[in-house]
């Protein structure tokens, strides 16, 4: 066997590192070398990396003091190698079982090889195995599209090889550095064999926020990186196959990174002289392969005249978010939206409302807005829905994501919403948004979970951008308000007054209102009512927000048990997209998933069932019975979501596992109460103290002043 030296920076991959290195332990070949280099990395990692390098010999630790940037971590990894081959694997990537078998095995008398890289969101556990034929295929004069994304991982190269020429990686730069050593490893090779199934994991890390990436990282300070590297392998190397390739590669990254970046002019005269001077080095006759107005474009960018530029960039960008627009309806609203109706006056009087993403007339949206309406405020309100509803006061309704939905949110000072707007809609000056949010949380958010299980991966960073938006966040107890901070990365003003939607709460819980609701909705007068309103698992669904739901309830048990005192009230959350068959238990049960407003359901029932959903913290102002179906409570808990509070002994009531422990609890719904006084007691008094039925006013008094 031939050792294999494994080049492994680390640099605060704390969260990542472990997987890693198991992914190298659990390498079928075993000849290696494991060269670990922390590059001057925060404590947690370090202390981290001292312990996953025990017990394994293959294991050499290097710490580094100082931060020296990953080019010359790999460098000083190339001086303490000493196997006959090398492998760069990064510290938050991982390999499948048998990557770097395959490679060693069909490496034969090439000097370098690669195999096929996989992009990820998910952890190793996830990841998928690829048990194929062993394919290899050769790549001669297009041997540099290897490199398109511009980096090392998944080559194996000879270690004499590279003494041989001395190749090392540029430390000057940390994004592209890869290029300094990759370009001059393929001019000196004819052919590298890839083979299929040789898998690098590379993963797209879901918080670009936190911790970015290097190649997440601010994309000015990276297209300076991209330049740098540009000039200095054009003027050092020669190599025919090499300049073209570079040169395309510069005016590709021009056309994607560069004129994104130019959408703010601001950022064209900082960078311009150099990206001018840098430009010109592209020859001619690969400049002839791009399309004429990009031809022009870069004509007129090599004259050096800012201004002349500006001009184009303005003209060309206007013509891109154009044709952009053209490519379906939302798009071309969009592109109106932003060059046309975000320049039209803001209208100061203008409020726009929107609950559950436009799916109902609900939520603290609902309350603020009726409170408005009581009190005769002069505003002109606009609600956004999907289906077009009939509501107090009668105000303009646009259909969620029409252009009327788009000229009026452009035109309004005020946005209330509980969810989020999407992340295209610039925010105007003078804007006012409050997020009224949905829901005390139990399930961890956004900044505190880990993976991402659910259909968005970009979840992260959209909400990021989408909450930087919001001036103002109701919260409903302080409980929320400390999470909220950390979790939203929120530090504008908190509304804590509780929530508006739970004023109705207070306002109308007599036997009248209720009997009227009841009458409203048909349902029996002379019947207990159960509230059954689970939440939605972010790992069962069909595409993005829409969600799968199997009812887990035995509902011919539950009517001969308890059809002659209840009726049973299911309702879904709105992302679940599953309709619910109740064929044949018409009288008993009554399916009110596309029910307005859940806060009328809660004032009408007499015990609610929930699981994870943060409907449990609005119900206990009631302080009626609340019972948890928990059935998938490990895996809910330890690996989809995790929780704010110790679930098995904070919640005010029962955890049960099947419909027979749910007949039992209702049928002694009274030891129940008793058995849960305690917790219950200390359950209001931390969740649903703030809440009094005033919260609507003390909203509106702040945000209209
Ligand atoms: N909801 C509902 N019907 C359900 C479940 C939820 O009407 N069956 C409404 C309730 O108003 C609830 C809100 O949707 O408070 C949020 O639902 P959750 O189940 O808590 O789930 P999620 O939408 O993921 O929000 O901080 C809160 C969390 O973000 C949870």
């Amino acid at each position: 066997m031939s050792k294999i030296s494994v080049i492994v920076p680390v640099y605060n991959t704390e969260q990542y590192i472990n997987e890693c290195i198991e992914s190298l332990k659990k390498q079928t070949y075993t000849d290696l070398e494991i060269i670990l280099i922390n590059d001057g990395s925060n404590k947690n990692t370090t202390v981290l990396l001292e312990r996953l390098s025990k017990y394994d010999e293959r294991i050499k630790l290097f710490n580094i003091k100082k931060r020296q940037g990953v080019g010359a971590a790999r460098n000083f990894g190339i001086n303490k190698a000493t196997g006959e081959f090398l492998y760069f694997l990064d510290s938050d990537d991982y390999l499948s079982k048998r990557t770097l078998e395959l490679l060693i095995k069909n490496i034969k008398y090439h000097d370098v090889i690669r195999g096929r890289m996989h992009s990820t969101n998910f952890s190793s556990s996830f990841a998928i195995v690829f048990d194929g034929l062993n394919q290899i295929k050769t790549y001669d004069d297009n041997k540099f599209n290897l490199i398109k994304n511009n980096s090392v991982q998944n080559f194996l190269i000879r270690k004499d090889f590279i003494e041989k020429h001395n190749f090392s990686f540029s430390e000057v730069v940390d994004a592209y550095s890869d290029l300094s050593f990759m370009v001059p490893v393929l001019i000196k090779v004819d052919q590298v064999p890839y083979v299929k199934e040789a898998l690098y994991f590379r993963r797209k890390r879901n918080d670009p926020i936190t911790n970015p990436a290097i190649s997440q990282k601010d994309s000015n300070k990276s297209i300076r990186d991209f330049l740098y590297m540009y000039n200095l392998l054009k003027d050092k190397y020669i190599d025919k196959l090499a300049n073209e390739f570079l040169d395309r590669h510069i005016l590709n990254f021009y056309r994607k990174d560069i004129v994104t970046l130019f959408i703010h002019e601001e950022e064209i005269e900082p960078i311009f002289k150099y990206l001018a001077k840098t430009i010109k080095k592209v020859q001619q006759n690969i400049l002839k392969e791009y399309e004429i107005v990009f031809r022009r474009e870069i004509f007129i960018l090599r004259k050096g005249k800012l201004n002349r530029y500006k001009r184009m960039n303005r003209r060309h960008q206007f013509l891109r978010a154009f044709r952009e627009g053209l490519k379906t309806k939302r798009k071309f609203y969009i592109f109106l939206y932003r060059r046309f109706f975000i320049k039209l006056p803001m209208k100061k009087n203008l409020v726009f409302f929107e609950s559950f993403l436009g799916k109902n007339y609900s939520d603290s949206p609902k309350y603020i807005y009726e409170y408005m309406l009581k009190t005769n405020m002069k505003y002109n309100c606009i609600w956004s829905f999907e289906k077009e509803r009939n509501i107090p006061g009668n105000p303009k309704q646009v259909e969620r994501f029409s252009l009327r939905y788009f000229y009026y949110l452009a035109r309004a000072k005020y946005w209330i919403s509980n969810s989020r707007l999407p992340r295209y809609l610039d925010k105007r000056e003078g804007n006012i948004y409050l997020q009224t949010w949905h829901g005390t949380p139990l399930k961890r958010l956004v900044f505190d979970m880990e993976d991402i299980y659910s259909a968005d991966p970009n979840y992260k960073e959209n909400f990021f951008h989408q909450s930087r938006r919001w001036d103002y966040l109701s919260s409903p107890n302080k409980y929320s308000t400390d999470i909220f901070q950390r979790a939203f990365k929120f530090n504008k003003t908190i509304l804590e007054y509780g929530y508006p939607r739970n004023d109705i709460l207070y306002t109308k819980n007599t036997s009248q209102d209720i009997n009227l609701l009841k009458e409203k909705l048909g349902i029996p007068l002379d019947k207990k009512v159960i509230l059954y309103a689970p939440t939605w698992r972010d790992d069962e669904f069909y595409s993005r927000g829409k969600y799968k739901f199997t009812l887990q309830l035995n509902l011919d048990k539950m009517r001969e048990t308890l059809g002659e005192d209840y009726v049973v009230i299911l309702r879904m959350h709105y992302f679940i997209a599953s309709q619910m068959d109740i064929s044949g238990y018409e009288g008993f049960i009554f399916d009110f998933s596309n029910y307005d407003d859940i806060a009328e359901l809660y004032l009408i029932s007499d015990i609610l069932i929930t699981d994870y959903s943060s409907v449990f913290f609005d119900y206990a102002n009631l302080k009626r019975p609340i019972l948890f179906y928990t059935y998938d409570l490990e895996k809910y808990r330890d690996t989809l979501r995790g929780f704010y509070i110790d679930i098995e002994n904070e919640v005010p009531g029962p955890l049960l596992r099947n419909t027979d422990e749910i007949v039992y609890a209702i049928e002694h719904i009274d030891d129940v109460k008793e058995a849960n006084k305690i917790k219950y007691d200390l359950f209001y008094n931390k969740f649903c103290k703030w809440d009094d039925g005033n919260a609507s006013r003390k909203t509106i008094e702040k945000i209209f002043k």
